[in-house]
């Protein structure tokens, strides 16, 4: 291939004519066509190979950069990067996307055509995955030397299909076609063992007749917004060791050496589709184990080049465990300090307590991970024995030293959870031992990082003050705002001075405008573009026509009752009811959005998305509404369609029971788009409020402790549903078998659920949800009003920048300067 004509390392001032040349090099010279042959797939891959040279050769100038400099580096462990597409977030960082905007004009190409063709890396489920992608990100920009270290899936998150209005789910063979973004780096391959068992020998443990599987690396460059770093988001895969195990294959044991090979293709196959809710799967902790593993023994090697001895490598390494699925790094590295690197029990702990950080992302009592004891001790017999260590001595000395005689307490606070019954197996709780395997703790916005230390916590907190912290969550800006909203942006760039996308505070000068005619104009222009972009979406999606000038009210999340589309949906039905008693109604056009996968196995969830289907298809095609309400599902919601749909929205539900949602992403994402919210008292919805202050979002429903009142008191839904007419309407209509005459009982799942125990108090907050609905009317219907809100929300965002949120994980838990 000919050279590049020119200097990598300056991509930023390349132009037009420079990159129309690089770009027809590659079609030329790595593609083999000729441009005006080229589809935009070629165009795409063409682009995607010129940013891929130009990110090694920064990868290279950066690491050498820190090999010098002898860096502390951060290390992201996490099982889930939602990345989202890679092309223009790229294009966009290395400050070249308008000159390849106007070089593919120049070749009659329409470049959202051609990055459209990428498909997204769906290697995560939701806002937890999506947080570490946005995480990279920020430091990347912020000049933090980081790695990602995670799974390279060759399934994703399942596509989602809607048959008759039941979500169908395939599988997501993402870069079966080809993913020009990974590099492949076989050599620094890592060997992972498992199962066999441990003997002592001179008080030494041995861990032995093991199974072993290799996991090999393929690195993701991170670019960041104005800066020349690459950082590395490494994905292991795993593969069967080098042939065939020959001694167990000679000695007849061929099922031995076929295991292998299942075991190691099996374990990067596919992403766990469970959002809040973990699988207790063997496979799964597998998983966890192998990229566990391959990291630290990937980045011990990097620091042993780096360093001589051990001395340094609580200075130099610091490891965020994104919630639980890591944790399995704690005894595993107090494995290697203590069998392989001769370190005695105290001090390995010591290091583990000062490398190991800890994000919990959430209180729901199912979703906190536990594992039989027993599958520890036959997958990994080491870890479990150096588990028990860990418990004893967190019990008899540190519990002891604190609560002398407490034998309650320990019971309480063992890492090992004694089973109710005792037919039932000895847990290992998760998440106690990643507290006790770390330094810091953070939840991950001020109300659940409360809640953390009151109700989930409360002995740690009391044992080591200080420990649990909070860091709000925060959204990129770039890809969040200047690449989704092109129009928004160049909006705020002609009106503030200093670049917003580095430092989101400067949003805040907005506001002088909030009240100016002519900027609201423009504001309102904008968003009514993006809704007529997204209108085309939803018509190629699901045939349905709305107008642009309706209220786009958005729900885009993973399906569970605790975020409560269901609520969204009984007030839906209720609308349209009220319309049919009055096609007259003085109401603004509505236009419900909602984009969310269900886990496959959630019945009541799946049950939710085909009401709401239901619901839609009936409302959709009636004409005595005269199209004043319309309902539409976007199948297979996903990062790349959150960026078309965040742009366009007017309204932006949050509305999850008081106490459940640890944070939300999707409600900071929204709002800095100018979308006014209608949410709880929950998660960053508090952190928002207090931002763009009551007066410019709807806030209803019970608070945390209203609802812990509630539920002291014993909670009733069928009292409510007796009393409110128009609710008890709705669920009689959901139960009728109108909505599914061929299956009557279709919504007995959800009927049920509502109206028997209603855990997530749906019911209870139906009346002050509704309520707040009218408010939103009767803003809306005063145009002035309403884009002086949304203006206000989307000046009052700049906390919520990723980037503050990384200063805040450098100054409060990983003492690194910014
Ligand atoms: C999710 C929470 C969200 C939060 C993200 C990122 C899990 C286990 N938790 O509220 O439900 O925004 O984490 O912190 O996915």
């Amino acid at each position: 291939m000919s050279r590049m004509n020119v200097d990598l390392s300056s991509a930023r001032n390349m132009d037009t004519v420079q990159v129309e040349q690089e770009i027809r090099r590659h079609l030329e010279q790595s593609l083999g066509v000729e441009p005006d042959e080229a589809t935009p797939g070629d165009y795409w891959e063409a682009l995607s190979l010129l940013v891929r040279e130009i990110n090694l050769d920064r990868i290279r100038n950066t690491r050498r950069g820190e090999k010098n400099d002898g860096v502390r580096r951060v290390y992201y462990l996490s099982l889930e990067f939602l990345v989202g597409r890679l092309l223009g977030n790229n294009l966009h960082n290395l400050g070249i996307y308008h000159q390849v905007e106007k070089a593919m004009v120049g070749f009659g190409v329409n470049i959202s055509d051609v990055l459209e063709y990428e498909t997204d890396p769906a290697l995560g489920n939701g806002g937890l995955g999506r947080l570490a992608a946005c995480f990279l990100d920020s430091l990347t920009t912020l000049n933090v030397p980081a790695f990602g270290y995670g799974i390279n899936y060759r399934f994703g998150l399942f596509k989602q299909g809607f048959v008759g209005g039941k979500q169908v789910e395939g599988p997501d063979a993402w870069r079966e076609d080809g993913f020009p973004w990974g590099i492949e780096r076989a050599k620094r391959k890592q060997v992972v063992r498992l199962y066999g068992r441990v003997r002592e020998v001179d008080g030494n443990a041995l861990w032995e007749d093991t199974q072993e599987v290799l996991g090999v690396p393929w690195d993701l460059p991170v670019t960041g917004y104005n800066t020349d770093r690459v950082n590395t988001l490494r994905l292991w895969e795993g593969r069967a060791t080098e042939g065939f195990d020959l001694s167990s294959f000679d000695a007849g044991r061929y099922q031995d050496s076929r295991f292998r090979e299942i075991l190691a293709e099996n374990i990067s196959q596919v992403l766990y589709p469970n959002d809040s809710h973990p699988e207790g799967k063997e496979l799964r902790l597998i998983q966890q184990y192998f990229f566990v593993a391959c990291s630290l023994a990937d980045l011990i090697v990097r620091y042993k080049r780096e360093h001589e001895g051990w001395g340094q490598f609580t200075a130099k390494v610091v490891m965020q465990l994104n919630d639980t699925h890591p944790a399995i790094a704690v005894p595993e590295l107090m494995r290697i300090l203590m069998d392989e690197e001769d370190f005695v029990f105290t001090k390995a702990l010591d290091i583990c307590r000062s490398v190991f950080c800890y994000t919990n992302h959430t209180l729901l009592p199912e979703a906190l991970e536990t594992w039989p004891q027993g599958l520890i001790a036959r997958v990994l017999p080491r870890h479990m024995q150096l588990i028990h260590k860990i418990n004893d001595h967190f019990l008899s000395k540190e519990v002891e030293a604190q609560w002398p005689g407490d034998h309650q307490m320990k019971r309480r606070l063992s890492i090992i959870q004694e089973p109710g019954d005792p037919k039932e197996p000895q847990m290992v709780r998760m998440a106690y031992l990643s507290v006790i395997g770390s330094q810091k703790v953070n939840g991950v916005a001020a109300l659940h990082s409360r809640l953390v230390k009151e109700q989930l916590f409360p002995e740690f907190d009391e044992l080591w003050p200080g420990k649990l912290v909070n860091i709000t969550n925060g959204v990129t800006p770039r890809r969040w705002l200047a690449i989704c909203n092109p129009e928004l942006a160049a909006l705020i760039n002609q009106t503030l001075k200093g670049d917003w996308q580095s430092d989101l505070a400067l949003l805040n000068e907005l506001k002088v405008w909030a009240d100016d005619p002519e900027f609201q104009k423009k504001f309102a222009r904008i968003k009514l573009d993006n809704k007529q972009a997204l209108a085309k979406v939803i018509d190629e999606l699901c045939g349905v026509k709305v107008n642009p000038d309706a209220i786009f009210d958005v729900q885009i999340k993973r399906l569970h009752e605790y975020k409560r589309q269901q609520l969204n949906l009984l007030h839906i039905m209720a609308v349209y009811r009220r319309l049919l008693d009055n096609p007259d109604l003085d109401v603004p056009l509505r236009v419900f959005i909602f984009g969310a996968k269900a886990a496959p196995g959630y019945v009541v969830a799946k049950n939710i998305i085909y009401a709401i289907n239901r619901v839609a298809d009936r409302v959709n095609n009636d004409r005595r509404i005269r199209d004043k309400l319309k309902v539409v599902f976007l199948p297979n919601y996903r990062v790349s369609l959150a960026e078309k749909i965040i742009p366009a929205a007017d309204v932006s539900e949050q509305i999850s029971t008081a106490g459940f949602e640890a944070s939300g992403t999707g409600n900071m994402k929204l709002a800095l788009n100018g979308a006014l919210t209608i949410g709880t008292m929950d998660g960053a919805n508090v952190e928002i409020a207090e931002e763009v202050g009551d007066d410019n979002i709807f806030i209803f429903g019970k608070t945390v402790e209203e609802v812990s009142d509630l539920r002291q008191r014993g909670y009733h839904p069928r009292d409510i549903y007796q009393h409110n007419e128009e609710l008890k309407a709705v669920i009689d209509w959901l139960a009728s078998g109108d909505l599914s005459p061929e299956e009557p009982d279709a919504f007995r799942p959800l009927v049920e659920s509502l109206l028997d125990s209603d855990y997530f108090l749906t019911l209870a907050d139906y009346q002050s949800y509704s309520d707040a609905h009218e408010q939103v009317i009767k803003a809306w219907k005063n145009p002035s009003h309403w884009w002086r809100m949304a203006i206000m929300n989307t000046a009052s965002m700049g906390k919520f920048s990723s980037d503050r949120s990384i200063v805040d994980y450098c100054k409060t838990i990983w003492n690194i300067g910014v």
